[in-house]
């Protein structure tokens, strides 16, 4: 992932700057990333929400030199139509979607003509209270029956199929227990038959078991993505890209013959 924010909860303004996100992205590619995720707005617990002008300000400079050097799939962390509308001109080939495309039908059957991907998140509320009370009955299955109704309307609407990644939303509205029975339960909603992917790094609930701020939570972070995988997880979406790489290269080689891929 590559926050070109000021404000993400472990790597804000580091990358806020167009030549420093370029060359973090190269970084990435060269520990071995599959895809750049490029996200503009911040949406850690009681983030404040911005405007489109301000996503597309952030993102424009960025894309525009990441499209130039990088040869890894762009992605691009979005919930808005314009922003939308903008990366894929700039020939973004997926759109990572907190909402799971909670934007209009019109919308949706726009992504589906520019045949780019889609990843489909769960979240209960919105960042600024989502932590206040979390409800389910069962996390599990709630996450999975919100997942497949999302993925239904974006094939209603166009999407094919096989372009839709549906994502639990670990830390998204959801108390450490809800996390941890997401990871061990992730084949639930693996069994939608769609790649899984696992944003997992450095969040609120794996330092709850380390302690230590989110810098000091690699190990941790390196513990529960070896339970995605294991448990099923197509793609970790990572901010140490060599470590995660290496730890998902040793499962892949032992464990599966596919490859799990580093976002
Ligand atoms: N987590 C974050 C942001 N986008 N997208 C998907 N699909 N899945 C996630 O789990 C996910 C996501 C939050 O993490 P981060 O980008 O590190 O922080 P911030 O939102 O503060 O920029």
């Amino acid at each position: 992932m590559l926050n070109v924010t000021p404000d993400s909860f472990s790597d804000g303004g580091l990358y806020a700057d167009a030549a420093a996100a370029l060359d973090r992205a190269l970084e990435m590619e060269h520990e071995g990333a599959d895809i750049i995720d490029v996200g503009a707005e911040s949406t850690r617990p009681g983030a404040d929400p911005v405007c489109a002008s301000e996503e597309i300000r952030r993102l424009k400079p960025v894309l525009h030199l990441l499209r130039k050097k990088c040869r890894v799939p762009l992605s691009v962390d979005t919930t808005k139509s314009e922003v939308m509308q903008l990366v894929m001109d700039e020939g973004v080939e997926i759109i990572n979607d907190i909402s799971a495309l909670s934007c209009t039908a019109k919308t949706i059957r726009r992504l589906a003509r520019y045949k780019v991907s889609v990843i489909l998140m769960h979240k209960q509320g919105d960042p600024k209270t989502m932590q206040k009370a979390p409800r389910y009955g069962d996390v599990v299955e709630d996450v999975r029956t919100f997942l497949k109704s999302a993925v239904r309307r974006a094939v209603d609407n166009g999407i094919d199929a096989r372009r839709i990644i549906v994502d639990p939303g670990f830390g998204f509205g959801k108390t450490a227990e809800h996390n941890h029975a997401l990871l061990r339960r992730l084949e639930a909603i693996g069994s939608l038959g769609l790649p899984v992917l696992a944003g997992l790094s450095r969040k609120s609930f794996i330092g709850l078991i380390t302690g230590g701020d989110p810098l000091k939570r690699l190990e941790g972070t390196l513990a529960a993505g070896a339970i995605a995988i294991q448990k099923g997880a197509h793609l970790l979406r990572v901010h140490d890209v060599r470590a995660h790489r290496q730890m998902a290269d040793v499962i892949d080689k032992i464990l599966f013959s596919s490859s799990a891929r580093i976002v």
